[in-house]
Formats: C-alpha cells, structure tokens, sequence
C-alpha cells in the first residue's frame, strides 16, 4: 500500500484529483454568476449553454422533454448540464495531476465553449455576454492548478529523493518513501480550501447582485396601479362555471397558468425603464411607447384562453383569465399600419422579448377588429414576472407562439415573404389558428369508479369561433351530446359535462368539439409539430 499522505496513485490520488476539479468547476461557475450578476443576469455559462441547447433542440425532443418533465424542464436541463460539467471536471481534475496543463486547458476550453454558447443566443449583446464564461474559466483554470501544483509538490520531491519512477510512470508520482508528504497534504487542503471559501464567497455574492438587480424590476410592479377598464370585460355569466368536483375552473388562477417559454432566467424589466418600439414597413418613423403612454390610452378588459401549440390531445397547456391593456389595432393604425386587405406593405408583425424571442403575427388578424391586445395586468393583478410584465402580446385565436410574446419590446411591420421568427426556424408553421379540441378533466385516465351515475365532464376550445356542441362516446356507442355550461365569449374556453349510468367493466370514455363554424374536432391524429395536435382525447376507466 501507498503511504497514504501521499498522493502517487490509486483511489486517494483519484480522489485527490476529483476534489480538486469538481472545486476548480464550482469556482468557476461562482465567478462566471457573480460576473454575469454585475453585467448581466443572463449570461450565466448555465443559462447560456442551456439556452443554446434549447435553441438546437428539434422539436420532438422538445415535445419529449415537455411531456415528461412539464415545467420542470428547464430544472431538469440545467441539473444535466452540472451533471455533465461534473463529470468532465472530474476527469479533468484527475489528468491534472498528471498533465501540468491539460486540466487548466480543458477548464479553459469550457470557458471557450460558454463564451460561444452565449455570442450565439438572439438576445446576444456584446462583450457582456461572454465575459461571464471567460472570467468564471479564467478563476477555475487558476484554481486548478494551484491545487494541482499542491498536491504533486510532495510527490515530486519525493522523485528527487528516491530518483526512479514507480509503476505509474506517466505521470509526477513516485517513490514510495513519505518525504514531504504530509506537506503537499496539507499544501493541497489549504488550496482546496481557499478555492472552496473563495468560490462559495463568489457564488453567495452573485447571487446577491443578482438579487439587487431584480429589485428595482420587483419594485415597479409592487408600485404600478392599473387603471380602471375604460371598456370592462361584460359580466362572466352565471353558468359558465359547472358544479362538478375535478373540472377545471373557468378561469385559471395566475399561479395556475401554464408557463411556456424558452426563457432559463425570467427577464425582470423594471416597469419605469420599459420601452416598446414600433417600426417597419408601413410605420412612417419608428415610434417608441413607454409604458405611462400605454396606460394613458383606454384600456379594454377581455377574457381570453390562451393555448400552447406544444399541448398534446388531453395536454394542460390552455389557460383562461381576465387581462387588461390596450387594443393593438389602434395602436398600431395610429402608426400608420394598413392592414393588407387594405392595402397595406405588410402582413406580418414581428413582435421581439428583451430575452431575444421573436413571434410573428399577421397583420390582418390583429387589425380585423377582434381583441388583439398589449396586455399589463392578468386576473386584476399586474403580469406576474412569468407571464411577461411588464406588457405582452395576446391575439385571441391564435397560438401563443405566434401571438403571445411576453416582455415585449420591439414590433417590427414585416412580411412573411423577408423573415421568419423564431419557433419558425425551427419547423414550426408560419401561421398557426388555435386547433378546435376538447378535453376529459373528470374522471381522471385508469380511475376506479364505482358503477353508478357518473359525471364526465371538461373543457373544450376553438378562440375565436366559440364552441357550440360537445360529445361524449362511451366504448364504440353512440355520439351523445354533453351539457354545455353557458358561453361567456368565443374568445374563452367552455366547460362541459355529462352523466354516465356506468355499468361494471373497463370503459373507454372520447370526447370530440364542434366548433361554430360547424365544424366537428377531427379525429385524425396530428403531432403537435408543426401546426398543433389533432385527434381526440379519450380516458380508460374501470367501473367496479
Ligand atoms: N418572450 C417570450 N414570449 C413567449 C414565449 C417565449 O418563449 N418567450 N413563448 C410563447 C409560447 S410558445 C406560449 S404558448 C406563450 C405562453 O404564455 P404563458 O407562459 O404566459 O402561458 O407565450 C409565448 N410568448
Ligand atoms: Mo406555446
């Protein structure tokens, strides 16, 4: 055996090495994130990497990763990245102590590929964005190789003294005598030490600049009144919410409401520093819109279910409340917009995040009188941070991703001919009207129910159209129509329900939606790529 208090080989010289890069990583994420902190909380190499990792991931992978994870994805993205930088830490720690300079160089070469990662994002700036990964490569490689320097310092001078290599040639360790050997012990826990204080120092302070930074954003919305409705949302109508336990509600609690985005840090945007410009072909000069001007004009309030293209038949990614903002064809008529029908240059409208999104609309549907809206509050609450405070998009009809864009900043008149937004690029379509579809909220998918009367009930929307029938197939029986609670608008959802006399045995329960236009929910099944998922929602059940 070794003498233990060196660290020629085997398992205590891996461990060596493995302390010493897992430290050398962890520094260099505390000081990238205190870095980022200062010049801008995005530009973590995580939330780089992350982000450009979303950026790449095909669709399916994306669905994939929606389905199994739901909001949690971006939990679940980030733990495997500091999985895998673990990993190669490592290992990068463990040939550091053979190689003075492959470790340092690998750490580097990390920095080198965060600092890619993060020039590469939509919403990169400049220096700023890769300074993070630089600086946070720059402290891990240091870190390293002090520790490296340490721990090999004992072990080479053992070298001197008992002047041949042992078996494990490759590398500084040999001899078998204890010469020094406590030192570059003690040496190597004193660097580790340092590393792992100054690190966490680093780390702690990040975060708190972070956290300062928000502040400011925190306060705007703690501090913005919304102004009364100058045209209120009409009374929701008694009857639209059914009295039956497990359906969804009516209207979706702002904590409740589905979050979809690709964004790994939420933007914070202080409310007095918003802008928004309006620009592009059709807009005479480029108008910019602070948010008292948004405020000053009337504000509407309107109930809108809002979907997400990436709900799978039966999904949870629909949501409805009661939003408050300003409409958008004025808006954008008083800056000199014609819609193409009459006559004018362009039928896109490109919307733009400060995170770098862009979502494209047609002209035509936000400017043919339906409410196309600048949102500022959500369920008489301003936009929660998620949602897009201080102001996004909603188009009621069509799916967020080609209408919803939150922290909105930039409107750009454009066609559909010069440009394509983001989710575009990636497969998705061009123009994307909500799908009408239906789902089964109650009972739940394998439940157990004891034979009986049953209510079967659940949502089912077509913004835009409005529904007008639902239907409720038991096994391969006969369509039977489900009561329809009232509707309120055709821009929002509809609750439906409807007793079952359910007999003993395994039931397969489907449901399908009519939509206004007189048109049945189609059976055919679609993947939700590239323009939304068809087919019908059904549960299994077993009444005993
Ligand atoms: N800035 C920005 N806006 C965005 C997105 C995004 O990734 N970034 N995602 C869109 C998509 S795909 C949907 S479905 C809606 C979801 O809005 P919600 O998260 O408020 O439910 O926001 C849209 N607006
Ligand atoms: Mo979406």
């Amino acid at each position: 055996m070794p003498v233990v208090s060196t660290f020629r080989s085997g398992p205590h010289r891996t461990a060596v090495g493995v302390t010493a890069g897992l430290l050398a990583a962890f520094a260099a994420l505390a000081v990238a994130e205190l870095v980022a902190g200062l010049v801008r909380p995005a530009a973590g190499p995580v939330t780089v990497v992350g982000g450009a990792l979303i950026d790449r991931t095909p669709p399916p992978v994306k669905d994939f990763a929606v389905r199994t994870f739901g909001e949690d994805d971006k939990t679940v993205l980030r733990l495997g990245i500091l999985a895998v930088l673990a990993l190669f830490a490592a290992a990068l720690g463990i040939i550091a102590l053979r190689r003075r300079w492959a470790g340092p160089g690998g750490v580097l070469l990390f920095g080198f590929i965060g600092a890619v990662a993060a020039a590469s994002r939509p919403d990169a700036q400049g220096a700023g964005d890769v300074l993070p990964s630089l600086a946070g490569a720059a402290a891990g490689a240091l870190a390293l190789l002090v520790m490296r320097e340490q721990a090999v310092r004992g072990a080479t001078a053992q070298d001197a003294a008992g002047g041949t290599d042992g078996p494990d040639s490759s590398g500084e360790g040999a001899g078998g005598g204890a010469t020094g050997g406590g030192q570059n012990r003690r040496g190597f826990l004193v660097a580790a030490g340092v590393t792992a204080a100054v690190a966490t120092t680093g780390g702690l302070l990040g975060r708190y600049v972070s956290g300062h930074r928000a502040r400011g954003a925190v306060a705007s919305r703690e501090g913005l009144v919304l102004p009364a409705p100058a045209s209120p949302a009409p009374p929701v109508p008694r009857g639209v919410s059914l009295p039956v336990p497990g359906i969804t509600p009516y209207t979706t609690r702002n904590a409740d409401f589905y979050r979809v985005d690709t964004a790994l840090v939420v933007p914070k945007v202080d409310a007095g520093a918003w802008r928004l410009r309006v620009r592009g072909k059709g807009v005479p000069r480029l108008r910019t819109f602070g948010l008292e001007d948004l405020l000053a004009r009337p504000p509407i309030e309107r109930d809108i279910t809002l979907t997400c293209v990436s709900n799978e038949v039966g999904g949870p990614y629909a949501g409805n409340a009661r939003w408050l903002g300003v409409r958008l064809d004025d808006l954008l008529a008083e800056c000199g917009v014609v819609p193409p029908s009459r006559g004018g240059a362009a039928d896109q409208l490109v919307a733009r995040s400060v995170d770098g999104m862009t979502l494209g609309s047609p002209v035509e549907d936000v400017m043919d009188g339906r409410d196309a809206m600048l949102a500022v509050g959500m369920n008489g609450e301003p936009l929660p941070f998620d949602h897009g405070f201080p102001v996004r998009m909603l188009v009621p009809g069509l799916y967020g991703y080609v209408s919803a864009c939150k922290w909105i900043e930039d409107i750009e008149l454009t066609t559909f001919d010069a440009y394509d937004p983001y989710w575009v690029e990636r497969k998705w379509a061009r123009r994307a009207p909500v799908k009408t579809q239906s789902r089964i909220d109650t009972p739940k998918p394998f439940a157990r129910i004891p034979a009986g009367t049953v209510t079967v009930a659940g949502v089912a929307w077509a913004q835009h159209r409005g529904i007008t029938r639902v239907q409720i197939r038991v096994d391969d029986g006969p369509w039977q129509d489900a009561d329809l609670a009232v509707q309120n608008t055709t821009d929002t959802w509809r609750q439906w329900s409807h007793r079952w006399p359910a007999a003993p045995g395994g039931h397969r329960i489907t449901v399908r939606a009519t939509d206004a236009t007189g048109r049945v929910q189609t059976e055919r099944r679609a993947p939700t790529v590239p323009d939304g998922a068809t087919g019908r929602h059904s549960v299994f059940v077993t009444v005993t």
